[in-house]
């Protein structure tokens, strides 16, 4: 992976710090009805971006087998580059984010996307995101094989 430039970092600090949720990344399988098999994305939604900028994707990834698995690539049309994230705790009350190195969604289980926590970092956008676009998605996963999202761009201010 590249070294991120600083500019990003600036922009995604502010926004990771913007809505600080970071303990429920990992929620209780019980709140949300799992699929019978397979993995079902629900409560997907982008943030607004900048052409040559950055966004990201929060969601709730249901995964109904019986066997974890694992995110192997993710892609769309409308960005260059496309990782899942995690945020770290740096010093003093600020947060960092690094690609996942463990992108292994449990069996039987859930895990949740949300501003703080793991989400999808669309960068390089040849164009830009605004509230009421939509943007298509791809998951691959060794198991499931590949999902296609259709993902709506909200503000913040509709998510509660
Ligand atoms: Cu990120």
């Amino acid at each position: 992976m590249k070294p991120v430039p600083p500019l990003l970092l600036s922009i995604t600090f502010f926004i990771l710090t913007s809505s600080c949720n970071s303990e429920n990344t990992e929620l209780q399988s019980s709140q949300f009805e799992l699929p019978d098999s397979g993995i079902e994305i629900t409560d997907a939604w982008a943030r607004p971006g900048r052409i040559n900028g950055v966004s990201a994707i929060y969601m709730n990834v249901l995964n109904g087998s019986a066997e974890p698995d694992t995110l192997i690539s993710l892609s769309s049309s409308i960005a260059g580059l496309v990782e899942l994230h995690e945020t770290y705790e740096l010093a003093d009350d600020m947060m960092g984010m690094r690609e996942a190195e463990n992108p292994v969604f449990p069996g039987r289980g859930v895990v949740s996307m949300q501003p703080g926590g793991f989400h999808i970092m669309l960068m390089q956008l040849n164009q830009p995101l605004n509230v009421g676009d939509e943007v298509h998605l791809v998951l691959k996963f060794a198991l499931a094989g590949d999902i296609s999202v259709p993902v709506p761009v909200q503000s913040q201010s509709e998510q509660n």
